[in-house]
């Protein structure tokens, strides 16, 4: 047979906008394909919820590929290794209680997982607005990438889910985006994002899961985002807390949708 080469671009626009249309109504909406998101979409995706994650970049992965200053080697503690053995990922003891791993095994086995677990990534799409109805997040106004790269005068399009996960990373951006457009105080301390603080691995690695919480009715936050909105310092390359956080921020949302 002689492959038809219009044949191959109506398979790609036909399987592609099914694809699309069905991430437009999802359980969860996950902002985010570095760590803390594709832990969290895994974990979701696991437990049968339909959960979507909107990642702006080509890769996934985030701020994970490159370990520290560029030697991809990333480092955990126990509680972070353990979730790594779940996911198969070969990990060895460097110290007592200090985990080494290559982060490109970790990367791509993680994003396999939640593939295949079920959760939908869509990636190049960023998202530059949230829907609300009555102070409550209904959801996620989404555009190309590229349409925001180019700096293009395109409209987006919208995509309801029950929650959100803001995973963004340092930028909190879901987080700022409410601070900024919607007009009333996040679930913080002072209402508003109270900024990433210096390094402090030891605390920023607790403060990362006790602040993986809601900041807005329905949107939840989870990674290093957690510390840029509560204000929690930064931990350099240890990466335990990014999937622990991952891991019990689809733990709480499940429960809510266990509930709803
Ligand atoms: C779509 C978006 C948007 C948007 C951003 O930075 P990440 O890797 O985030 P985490 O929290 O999973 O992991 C943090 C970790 O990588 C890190 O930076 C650490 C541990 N730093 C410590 C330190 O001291 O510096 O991934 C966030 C992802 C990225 O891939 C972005 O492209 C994506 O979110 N993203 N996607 N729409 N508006 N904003």
């Amino acid at each position: 047979m002689a492959l038809d080469d219009v044949k191959i671009s109506e398979i790609i626009v036909k399987t592609y906008s099914e694809k699309l249309l069905k991430v437009l109504n999802t359980d969860v909406a996950i902002v985010g394909g570095g760590p803390a998101g594709l832990c969290a979409a895994y974990y979701l995706a696991k437990a049968g919820r339909k959960v979507v994650l909107f990642e702006r970049k080509l890769s996934l992965g985030g701020g994970m590929w490159g370990g520290g200053i560029m030697f991809n080697q990333i480092v955990l503690q126990e509680e972070g290794k353990q979730i790594l053995d779940e996911f198969g990922v070969n990990t060895t003891r460097a110290e007592s209680d200090y985990y080494a791993c290559d982060s490109v095994e970790a990367v791509t086995t993680i994003a396999s997982a939640a593939c295949k677990a079920g959760a939908t990534i869509m990636n190049l799409f960023s998202i530059e607005d949230v829907m609300i109805r009555d102070d409550v997040v209904d959801g996620l106004v989404i555009n190309w990438s590229s349409v925001e790269i180019a700096g293009l005068h395109v409209d987006p399009i919208t995509a309801r889910s029950r929650f959100v996960i803001d995973a963004t990373g340092h930028a909190c951006e879901v987080a700022r985006i409410i601070e900024r457009k919607v007009g009333t105080d996040l679930l913080t301390p002072t209402g508003k994002v109270l900024g990433e603080r210096a390094m402090w691995a030891d605390r920023a690695e607790r403060l990362t899961l006790e602040n993986t919480k809601e900041i807005y009715p329905n949107v939840y936050v989870a990674g290093m985002a957690c510390n840029a909105v509560f204000g929690g310092p930064r931990m350099g390359p240890i990466f335990g807390g990014m999937l622990l956080s991952g891991k019990r921020v689809a733990e709480i949302i499940s429960e809510r949708l266990d509930k709803s």
